[in-house]
């Protein structure tokens, strides 16, 4: 368990697949064999983001479905250490919730496990299944390559990643398998209820609003409000383009299977990346005067985006460390107490650039210009005059 967070061989999956092959709808599973393009296909949802593309070759993400709510007098009751965060470094989604989860001061009340980085075959012993995804520490395990056998050799556990604490579970997977999910795939974040044994949610955006408002009996940070009532509008405004652009955006570009997809998606991402930094010139945070899950919503791509989406995700028009309140505001988030305890980049970089390798297919990933270092300067946010 963290106590410091604190926080496919798919063989030849869908992007490498012969052009005489037309392209299925993310809906339909596809496997084929690398050497004889030998198809099989099963009617079923799809289990990886790798697999969610549209038949314009558009990247479509798949809804959550676990969308259950903690509230008190419910069947989710709020209490201390009743839930489990499954969680990895690299996703931010998932970093989403750590965040908060620091930010209130839950870490004696929810406890945490950070996945491995880089996707393995979760059905290792069963040849027909090709499954990806992630995995948990194996302190006695051997190195590892990516899911086709390159690249590495990676750790089998690092000192921040545990094996699953609560069914001694190997993969994401097994949890889901584990609570008769049917219908998803196989994703974090997971808050998971470890009385009933069942998932609450996979869904962040709901995650971070739990975790704001349902656990202040047992929070150290009670004060904290990431979504006060007068600024709800806002931030559901800012949210909604954000998401769909950018936050959402950024793979909509790199896991583009067609030009015209991936133009459409850094079109959105360019005017984006130019309209928060227009409104970061004048206001604080993005909503507003205050800091909100809005913030910590956006600070996650951000953080994300010179490293790996401008490089591994094409999203090379724009970056943040050219963008002088972007990268400032960055700098203020970071630099929150307990928020740089959150971030890990090198885990971040190894599961991107290791975890698809019909994106990179030796895993090598490449050495940057140390986002985080620029990130550890000092900031100018103070001189914003508030409204
Ligand atoms: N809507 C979800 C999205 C979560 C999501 O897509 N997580 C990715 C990691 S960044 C994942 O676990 N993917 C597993 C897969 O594609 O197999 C949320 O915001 O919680």
């Amino acid at each position: 368990m963290m106590t410091r967070l604190p926080l496919s061989s798919i063989v030849g999956v869908l992007t490498t697949v012969s052009p005489s092959i037309p392209r299925q709808p993310y809906s339909t599973f596809l496997f084929y064999s690398s050497s004889s393009i030998d198809r099989v296909s099963m009617k079923m949802k799809a289990r990886t983001g790798l697999d969610e593309v549209a038949s314009d070759g558009s990247f479509k993400r798949t809804e959550s479905v676990w969308r259950n709510w903690i509230k008190k007098g419910s069947k989710f009751e709020p209490e201390k250490d009743r839930y489990h965060l499954y969680v990895s470094y690299a996703c931010p989604w998932a970093h989403r919730t750590t965040i908060v989860r620091t930010l209130k001061g839950l870490e004696d009340v929810i406890s945490v496990t950070a996945v491995m980085p880089v996707w393995q075959r979760t059905k290792p012993e069963n040849s027909d299944d090709t499954h990806c995804g992630w995995i948990f520490a194996n302190v006695d395990g051997a190195p590892l390559q990516n899911s086709i056998g390159l690249g590495g050799p990676f750790p089998s556990h690092y000192p921040e990643n545990d094996p699953d604490p609560n069914f001694g579970a190997k993969s994401v997977r097994e949890i889901y398998e584990l609570v008769g999910d049917t219908a998803g795939k196989y994703c974090v974040p997971i808050l998971f209820d470890k009385k009933l044994k069942t998932i609450v949610s996979n869904e962040s955006a709901d995650i971070i609003q739990m975790l704001n408002s349902e656990f202040n009996d047992f929070a150290t940070n009670t004060d904290v409000d990431l979504a006060p009532e007068d600024m709800k509008s806002s931030m559901d405004d800012v949210d909604s383009w954000i998401y769909s652009t950018l936050n959402n955006g950024v793979y909509t570009c790199g896991l583009a299977q067609s030009q015209q997809a991936y133009d459409t998606a850094i079109e959105g991402v360019t005017n984006t990346f130019d309209r928060i930094e227009n409104i970061l010139s004048t206001r604080r945070f993005i909503a507003g005067d205050r800091f909100t899950l809005s913030d910590i919503r956006l600070f996650v791509t951000l953080l994300r985006f010179d490293e790996i989406y401008s490089v591994y995700f094409k999203c090379n028009t724009r970056s943040v460390s050219n963008s002088q309140c972007l990268l400032n505001y960055c700098r203020e988030i970071y630099q929150m107490e307990g928020i740089a305890e959150t971030v890990n980049m090198h885990q971040t970089k190894e599961h991107y650039y290791c975890s698809h390798p019909t994106l990179n297919k030796w895993s090598i990933i490449p050495r940057g210009r140390d986002f985080i270092q620029l990130l550890k300067e000092p900031h100018n946010r103070d001189t914003i005059e508030q409204p």
